[in-house]
């Protein structure tokens, strides 16, 4: 990509740099999450990876659901990572020790992320539907043959992870959220306390050589201590709650969940498999009311519960906003919309562009360049305000394009940003970034 000029001048610019990160990132098998730091094949980012794609080419969008689905564990799971051939990430596929329990010829990491995926292949449908034709054929067909995947990856989830009956689903890792080292999880980590264990070497600061852009070497030694605790019980689910000392209830991901049931149970209903909807209908209602009901009344935002001290927990982070994902609760809705637009939010006048970052921009915690601590994240406005386009509120969906679209002019596409200078930070050309990119464009 790059190209010498910066900014874009134009949006038609701003469309075809997007297609050029990704026709780079593109090693054939996959379009890698970034071409340095992530060669691999992320969960999430390969379903936002697919939408943006789909207005490019449907068929090379499916071609990229079918790989991840390939992967897919026996006991329904969706693998983290697929791991690709290219060296240079860590923990690589032999660290995580998935050898043998992953499928074989699968090189796999041995957790989980959040279950967009349904929502992202409802919305390629829709537009491979609305193109008719070949495209339209090729996602009836693709819909109708991965469909009883999806539902088993619901399946797990509901079973393994979130069958206590809270309407929330429990991670075991912080990566399993995507928020990594998001404030809402260090009083959980703060409890994980590594032993012996074999030595490793990041890779990661190795590629973001500005080190306060990523999390800090104790907080690697508790990721790789959680991975050491799951390879030792062979990645069992039934023996994960009694081994694992990181367990949260992750509200976000609950959110997510209940808004892809539905979704799930709308493609099931059009594509052959209408005995699967009730089910599927049954867990948005469970999850949905899981979600709302961890709002906290004087804050108004949502919130993660940490299973093994049962204390709630309190940090502002965007993960506060679950119910804009899935609440039926008008009253709720409102008042989530209202603080989302208030000055801790996207309404902070010294925000660079009006979007929400990672963490509330007035919390004490806030580190504006580090991760999920603070900066903005692309592809997070967009799945957001897909949410809200979905409730049929067009007017905030071409609000947050506004400022997304001046926000990815800068040119680099990258990973998150400086809430209040605007300064892309992480990766740059990062594959999802460049998706949603031409999402905005669509
Ligand atoms: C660990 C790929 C992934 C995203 C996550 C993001 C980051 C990985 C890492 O990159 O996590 O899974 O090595 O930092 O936090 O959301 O899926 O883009």
């Amino acid at each position: 990509n790059s190209g010498d000029s910066y900014p874009i001048r134009t949006l038609e610019e701003l469309g075809s740099r997007a297609r050029d990160v990704l026709a780079a990132n593109d090693i054939g098998t996959m379009v890698t999450a970034a071409p340095n730091l992530y060669p691999h094949m992320w969960s999430w980012d390969a379903a936002f990876v697919a939408t943006g794609l789909s207005t490019v080419s449907v068929a090379r969008a499916l071609q990229e659901l079918d790989y991840l689905v390939a992967a897919q564990w026996k006991s329904g799971m969706i693998p983290h990572i697929v791991f690709s051939d290219v060296p240079g990430y860590f923990p690589d596929v032999d660290r995580w020790g998935t050898r043998g329990v992953a499928p074989e010829g699968v090189q796999s990491s041995g957790i989980c992320q959040p279950p967009v995926h349904a929502t992202m292949l409802r919305r390629i449908v829709e537009r491979a539907t609305a193109a008719g034709g070949e495209d339209a054929r090729l996602a009836e067909e693709f819909t109708r043959r991965t469909l009883p995947h999806w539902v088993d990856w619901h399946a797990w989830l509901r079973s393994a992870r979130g069958g206590d009956g809270s309407g929330l689903l429990t991670i075991y890792h912080g990566w399993e959220s995507g928020m990594d080292n998001s404030p809402r999880f260090d009083g959980p980590y703060s409890r994980v306390q590594p032993g012996d264990m074999e030595p490793f070497v990041r890779t990661d600061t190795l590629k973001v050589t500005d080190h306060s852009q990523r999390p800090s070497d104790e907080e690697y030694g508790r990721y790789l201590w959680l991975v050491q605790q799951m390879a030792d019980v062979g990645f069992d689910d039934a023996r994960l709650p009694a081994v694992m000392s990181f367990q949260v209830r992750d509200v976000f991901m609950s959110a997510i969940f209940a808004a892809a049931s539905e979704d799930l149970a709308v493609l099931a209903e059009q594509f052959g498999l209408p005995e699967e909807a009730p089910q599927l209908r049954q867990w948005a209602r469970e999850f949905r009311d899981g979600v709302d009901a961890t709002v906290d009344e004087e804050t108004g935002l949502a919130r993660d519960r940490d299973v093994l001290t049962g204390e709630w927990i309190g940090p502002p982070t965007i993960a506060g906003f679950a119910p804009l994902v899935s609440t039926a609760d008008q009253a709720l809705l409102d008042r989530q919309l209202e603080i989302f637009e208030g000055p801790d939010w996207t309404g902070d006048p010294r925000l660079a562009f009006p979007l929400p970052a990672s963490t509330s921009t007035t919390y004490e915690g806030l580190k504006p360049r580090q991760y999920w601590r603070g900066p903005v994240w692309p592809v997070m406005n967009w799945y957001l305000a897909h949410c809200l386009r979905r409730r049929g509120d067009r007017k905030r969906y071409h609000q947050l394009c506004e400022a997304s679209l001046a926000q990815l002019m800068e040119g680099h596409f990258g990973e998150y940003y400086e809430p209040f200078t605007g300064e892309p930070l992480g990766s740059m050309d990062q594959s999802w970034t460049a998706a949603v990119a031409l999402e905005w464009l669509a």
